[in-house]
């Protein structure tokens, strides 16, 4: 095992960043590229002030008991890793429900200190519901009871627009100039949709507010990108080998990739020379990603979980699903492209199998599975219309969303049962229980969710066709069946 290590920089920092979403993402990116920033400067005004706002009660307080230290690997392969101590992070704070059902312990300490002229920069991981936004045409969800109680306690806010809007709603009243909103989440646009939700949910509150932010507050749109998947007890087991005994600690591959749309009114820090990429348009390179790596992604979560197959590196070890990946990354994705000149879209798909190959990382297809319903229209559903529009067929796509619709019943081709972790679940139930052994009348219910599904994709009728039948072939006769399918002249 060749392992490298780092030590976390000595210089105790001032918080200028406050993040909202202390989880694995965060732990193993962003800070990275801070904490190798901290290294290489000695500029220890970027420190961080991180929150949870949904669960995670017991890593706040494990951060503060590690005095905020914790370690991150980054695994090329198995038998290649690199060890960092992690330091950037000088506060955890939780907002979210404890298990007294009571809401915001650290509530006002985040109020204050995302309130505070030190804070220059707010950067969020709070996964793609977060935002609270209708996937397809992101109007804010007022109906949700979390943003419904946002609207109606706008001083104790529960949701993350809901917090920056509070937050934003104090440095107006006291002349403090607006902090930058940096979302990290794989959205498509990820800054403008924050922006959205923000302006959106303000609007509901004051109107000059909303204005006063629409005017005064940055939403740089940014790329991010590492695989980073869960922590099981097998990772710890491992770190502990290496001699790193840290409930904190988190494992990542080394690859690593952070493109950024360069607008920072209140000033950044200036890692480019950590690798941050910054761009005047963002746009490419996060379609890209969102449709080649994350549409894959997705691809095998849904086909791969029916089949009761578990991690990315089981699936893509498959000659079969490897080709079917680089079918679709190539003959679906890449084609409705618009890439800067120079860029090699077969060699980018080569490198996503091969990190998909990394045999050091169990990143669970159920994991990736979750939350389909916030994640498909950007990753498939957007390319597949442009596809259609285009004169082209998008055979692997439609075999997705059928593999999809398939899953949230919740029961996998073999009869194994699994929790369908997506806010929708309970509408997908409801139409499983009553379309369920009709795929046609299933199919086109699912259609009808104009929140995931793109109506104008909901109304053609080549693409709902094919989905009916590749819906109708995995249910039937299986997996294999279903791939074999996809060749069939039509
Ligand atoms: P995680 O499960 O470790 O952490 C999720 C974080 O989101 C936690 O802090 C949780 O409290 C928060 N959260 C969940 N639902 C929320 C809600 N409704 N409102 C506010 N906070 C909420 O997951 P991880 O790995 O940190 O991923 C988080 C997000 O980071 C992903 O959804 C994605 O957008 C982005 N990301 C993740 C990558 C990965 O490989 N893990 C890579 C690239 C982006
Ligand atoms: C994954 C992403 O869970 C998921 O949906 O597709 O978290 C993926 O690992 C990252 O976007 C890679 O950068």
């Amino acid at each position: 095992m060749s392992t490298t290590r780092f030590a976390a920089a000595a210089q105790e920092g001032q918080v200028s960043i406050v993040h909202l979403g202390l989880g694995a993402f965060h732990r193993a990116h962003q800070a990275v590229y801070l904490e190798r920033y901290r290294q290489r400067s000695g500029d220890a005004t970027w420190g961080v002030s991180s929150a949870n706002l949904r669960g995670g009660v017991a890593l706040v307080d494990a951060l503060r008991n590690a005095g905020y230290h914790y370690h991150v690997a980054e695994y090329a392969d198995r038998d290649h890793v690199t060890l960092r101590a992690i330091g950037v992070i000088e506060e955890a704070l939780f907002s979210g429900r404890d298990d007294g059902d009571q809401w915001g312990r650290d509530l006002e300490a985040l109020l204050v200190r995302m309130a505070s002229p030190e804070t220059r920069l707010v950067t969020l991981t709070v996964t793609e519901k977060g935002y609270f936004l209708n996937p397809s045409d992101g109007r804010l969800l007022r109906d949700d009871p979390l943003i419904a109680h946002d609207i109606d306690h706008p001083h104790s806010p529960r949701t993350a627009p809901g917090i920056l809007v509070e937050a934003l709603a104090r440095r107006r009243a006291a002349g403090t100039p607006a902090f930058t909103v940096l979302c990290c989440d794989n959205m498509p646009d990820n800054g403008r949709r924050t922006r959205a939700a923000v302006v959106q949910l303000a609007a509901c509150r004051d109107a000059e507010l909303a204005e006063w932010i629409e005017r005064e507050v940055a939403f740089p749109c940014s790329m991010v990108d590492r695989i980073v998947p869960a922590m099981t007890a097998d990772d710890h087991a491992r770190l502990a080998e290496l001699g790193v005994d840290d409930p904190n600690a988190v494992v990542g591959e080394a690859f690593s990739q952070w493109v950024v749309e360069d607008d920072f009114p209140l000033g950044r820090p200036a890692w480019e020379a950590e690798g941050v990429e910054m761009v005047a348009d963002v746009a490419p390179f996060e379609t890209m990603k969102l449709r080649m790596l994350n549409g894959s992604h997705s691809l095998l979560a849904y086909l791969g979980a029916l089949e009761g197959i578990e991690t990315v590196f089981d699936a893509v070890s498959r000659d079969d699903l490897r080709d079917l990946l680089r079918r679709y990354m190539l003959e679906e994705a890449a084609p409705t492209l618009s890439m800067p000149a120079g860029t090699d879209l077969d060699a980018y798909a080569d490198s996503l199998l091969a990190r998909f190959a990394n045999d050091s990382l169990r990143h669970r297809l159920q994991q990736i599975a979750m939350d389909g319903s916030q994640k498909l229209t950007q990753r498939w559903l957007h390319g597949a219309l442009a596809r259609l529009e285009a004169g082209g067929e998008v055979p692997c796509t439609a075999l997705g969303v059928a593999a999809w619709i398939r899953y949230t019943l919740g029961v996998d081709l073999h009869g194994n049962v699994y929790p369908v972790d997506d806010p929708m679940a309970k509408t997908f139930r409801l139409l499983h229980e009553a379309h369920g052994e009709d795929p046609e009348n299933l199919v086109s219910a699912f259609f009808g969710l104009d929140a995931v599904i793109p109506p104008a994709l909901a109304e053609h009728a080549g693409f709902v066709a094919s989905v009916v039948s590749a819906y109708r072939c995995l249910a039937t006769q299986g997996f294999d069946a279903a791939l074999a399918q996809l060749d069939a002249p039509t």
